[in-house]
């Protein structure tokens, strides 16, 4: 009897995964019986734009944080495919900061060259997965034929993402307040800011990015309110960093330095969780949003049943390459050719991890330490050695881009670590390329 296997989600996680075991079927090896339960009617995770929110059709929580007009917001030159870079796929170098179609596209390349989409059951929600005698129960809901049923499976990968279920933080005075009041998992286009005030509460990337795209669509000022410490880019003069929100009384925003602002919509970028609901408890993955998560040996086999896997759990400073490591390493485990140590060496690994992280104490460490754990991965498997310091290198280079100009940063080129070649510079600056469309922005 073949191996069975389940991977939920079909983003580039889960799509990591089934071209892991698309290569090693190309290499003349037997793999086991994949199935893939992907609850949107398509493939590409976050990348697959939707423009609904709250609920989808059949009432199941809308997946998608991604909005309109976003372009990768660190260079292209971090997350390539090691086995299938921008060239092949485009014909050409292209820039270095791509809008979202274009990365959609090039996501999608890959896995419909390895032919994989027959493995996807799409528009199948898994509801819940419990470990008995040695074997996985998914139940599953094919959600347009209302049918829900069951299946046994050897291994389970979870691929389903941690940046869709919202951490939502009550401000007094919300209540009253007469605008909107959303969070980056809602937002969508920025054209509805055109001319307001708005308030971002949070300083990591969505709070970065929105409030940036705000600015480029027309907004008339942005405030940004931090619990920690203030972003210190060089910003606009129409773009203001105060600290934490104390309350909004009417449509005044209090801070806790004693100041206050008119302010008339309120988007809160204050992260997400890694919400699992539809994982029994003894399976569940529970860890902050960090670089060595908590309970993954190698950050990818849950140390208390390493049958099941996690790809993608971590923070990410890399992302497409990073899955693919993790994919390839997993892939590997089940066909028997890693073997994970006892429990106490997976622990003491997950420890480590943590300490490691726990030791740096800059972003570039940071970056360091992710780059580190891909090229230990990598060493274990065939997936192609490359140039990893090369791509760390491009993480920094961009950290001082954005430091040079935080509305310019995206007008720069990095070198490709798998080709070689130096991207284009990109035909328009980025705040005046108002169509982000593929066909436009391919136009270098
Ligand atoms: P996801 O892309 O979230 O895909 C998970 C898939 O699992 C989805 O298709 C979902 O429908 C499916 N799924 C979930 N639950 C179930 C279930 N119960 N049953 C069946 N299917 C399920 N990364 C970059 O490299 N560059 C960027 O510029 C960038 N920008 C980002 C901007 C935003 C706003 C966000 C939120 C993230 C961004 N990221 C970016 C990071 C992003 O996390 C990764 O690029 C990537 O999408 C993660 O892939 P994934 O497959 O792990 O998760
Ligand atoms: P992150 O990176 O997890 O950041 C969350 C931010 O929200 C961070 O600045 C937090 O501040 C802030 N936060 C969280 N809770 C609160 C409360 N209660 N009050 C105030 N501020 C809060 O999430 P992002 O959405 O920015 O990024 C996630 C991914 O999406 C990333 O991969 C991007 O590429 C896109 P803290 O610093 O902890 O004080």
């Amino acid at each position: 009897m073949k191996k069975r296997i389940a991977i939920i989600g079909a983003g580039p996680s889960g799509l990591a995964q089934l071209r892991a075991f698309q290569s090693a079927k190309n290499n003349g090896e037997e793999i086991p019986e994949i199935v893939c339960f992907e609850k949107q009617s398509n493939w590409g995770g976050l990348w697959n734009y939707s423009w609904r929110t709250g609920l989808d059709e059949y009432g199941e929580p809308v997946h998608g944080s991604m909005y309109r007009y976003l372009w990768s917001n660190g260079p292209k030159e971090g997350l390539e495919f090691a086995d299938y870079s921008f060239e092949e796929h485009f014909g050409k170098q292209i820039a270095s900061y791509p809008p979202r179609a274009v990365l959609f596209d090039y996501i999608q390349g890959r896995v419909e060259k390895a032919g994989v989409r027959d493995l996807i059951r799409f528009s199948t929600a898994v509801r819940d997965v419990s470990f008995n005698d040695g074997k996985f129960t998914v139940k599953v809901h094919d959600l347009p034929n209302d049918n829900a049923y069951s299946e046994e499976f050897d291994n389970v990968i979870v691929a389903c993402g941690h940046f869709s279920t919202p951490n939502v933080p009550h401000f007094d005075g919300f209540e009253t307040f007469p605008g909107r009041v959303l969070h980056a998992h809602d937002f969508r286009d920025a054209v509805e800011f055109k001319d307001k005030n708005i308030l971002i509460v949070g300083t990591s990337y969505s709070a970065e990015d929105i409030g940036s795209q705000c600015w480029k669509y027309g907004a008339k000022t942005i405030t940004v309110s931090h619990r920690t410490a203030a972003m210190g880019f060089d910003w606009p003069d129409n773009w203001s960093e105060v600290p934490l929100l104390t309350k909004m009384e009417g449509k005044i925003a209090h801070f806790k330095d004693g100041t206050s602002k008119e302010i008339d919509a309120v988007i809160l970028c204050t992260g997400y969780r890694h919400h699992f609901p539809f994982i029994n408890d003894d399976l569940r993955l529970r860890t902050a949003n960090r670089l060595a998560a908590a309970d993954l040996y190698k950050g990818v086999a849950y140390v208390h049943n390493p049958a099941l896997m996690y790809i993608g759990m971590q923070d990410q400073w890399f992302t497409f390459n990073m899955f693919d490591a993790q994919a390839w390493w997993a892939r590997d485990v089940i066909m028997g050719k890693i073997t994970c140590p006892d429990k106490a060496a997976m622990i003491a690994d997950v420890d480590a991890r943590v300490a490691a992280e726990d030791a740096g104490e800059t972003d570039y460490d940071a970056i360091w330490f992710q780059g580190d754990y891909i090229k230990e991965l990598i060493e274990e498997t065939d997936y192609p050695t490359f140039d990893v310091e090369g791509a760390c290198n491009a993480f920094k280079e961009w950290k001082g881009f954005k430091k040079e100009g935080i509305m310019t940063f995206r007008n720069n080129s990095h070198k490709s670590v798998m080709t070689g070649s130096m991207a284009p510079v990109h035909h328009t600056p980025w705040k005046d390329a108002l169509d982000d469309s593929l066909e436009v922005y391919l136009q270098n």
